[in-house]
């Protein structure tokens, strides 16, 4: 049986992190104090999300994640950091060309305008991608970002391990809809886990902060349907969803090896509707948008 690159992808991420962790390259990456604006696009804005909420947590300074078209550059900051895989993405470069604050790039790929849009880039080439659907390269990258923030990341890389490996649940692959829910850095985890399934698998999914869940969204549970947590549920949740008759999905894993699992759903939800996960519908590897 021949293996997708996504799947291919999808299995290399321990290893992939491995190295981002022994190569945080020092000087490049937002120093401490700094006010930070990170921006992206679909995946790479939500793994902006992500490292927001961790830097600010950790002390290092206040930090906001945008979409790279809605970010407020006017507002003084002494450093935008910018995510693109491909570094071709027209909002990102847009944005980049229109600031003069001082600016960092993270890509996968040296041959593109981002290497001169930015003042700095980081170069992770090792977790580049021939699927259009991002997953190693975000994790990675959000590796390397929590290492920057002094992470040990060994639990999260074991963790990572046993999500390449186990078994998925049969209630996942065929349910009818999911919502995940995250707290803190793991709500842009769960709106990536999302984002990741409708892509790949056109599945129906939504994606929550966990406390706002109980506010309206929880009217979508139901039997057949599934509540996704990355991370730790808040307490009582649990049992208010499975009233509902819905799965109420929480594994104790790293978020970010959570978010490895809901990558593998997606790809066997694909396979299970005929779908190719390495080319999701109307997608492209970066959106380049003509003036
Ligand atoms: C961002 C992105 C991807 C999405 C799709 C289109 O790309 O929105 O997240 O899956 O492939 O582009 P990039 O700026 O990180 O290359």
């Amino acid at each position: 049986m021949t293996t997708t690159h996504t799947e291919a992808e999808i299995a290399s991420q321990p290893e992939c992190w491995r190295r981002a962790v022994a190569n945080v390259p020092a000087d490049v990456l937002p120093r401490r104090g700094e006010r930070v604006a990170v921006v992206g696009c679909g995946t790479s804005w939500f793994i902006a999300m992500a490292y927001a909420a961790l830097r600010e947590r950790a002390g290092h300074g206040e930090t906001d994640a945008f979409a790279a078209s809605e970010a407020p550059i006017d507002r003084r900051y002494d450093r935008v950091l910018a995510l693109s895989r491909s570094g071709t993405t027209t909002e990102v470069l847009e944005l980049l060309a229109g600031t003069t604050t001082r600016t960092t790039a993270i890509t996968a790929d040296p041959d593109t305008p981002i290497m001169t849009a930015a003042d700095e880039v980081v170069v992770l080439d090792y977790a580049d991608e021939r699927s259009v659907v991002q997953t190693r390269f975000a994790t990675t990258q959000l590796a390397l970002l929590r290492a920057s923030l002094g992470e040990d990341l060994t639990q999260a890389i074991d963790d990572a391990e046993q999500a390449v490996a186990v078994p998925l649940p049969e209630a996942l692959v065929n349910a009818e809809q999911f919502s995940f829910l995250g707290t803190g850095w793991s709500v842009g985890l769960a709106q990536e886990a999302a984002l990741k399934m409708r892509e790949a698998s056109r599945s129906w999914t939504e994606a929550y902060p966990a406390m706002e869940y109980r506010h309206g969204p929880i009217s979508i549970a139901a039997p057949g349907r599934v509540t996704w947590m990355l991370g730790t549920a808040p307490e009582g949740l649990r049992a208010q969803v499975e009233e509902t008759g819905a799965t109420f999905f929480e594994s104790g894993l790293d978020p970010m090896a959570e978010l490895i699992r809901a990558q593998r759903v997606a790809v066997a939800r694909a396979f299970a509707r005929g779908l190719n996960p390495d080319e999701p519908m109307h997608l492209t590897r970066s959106v380049i948008l003509s003036s």
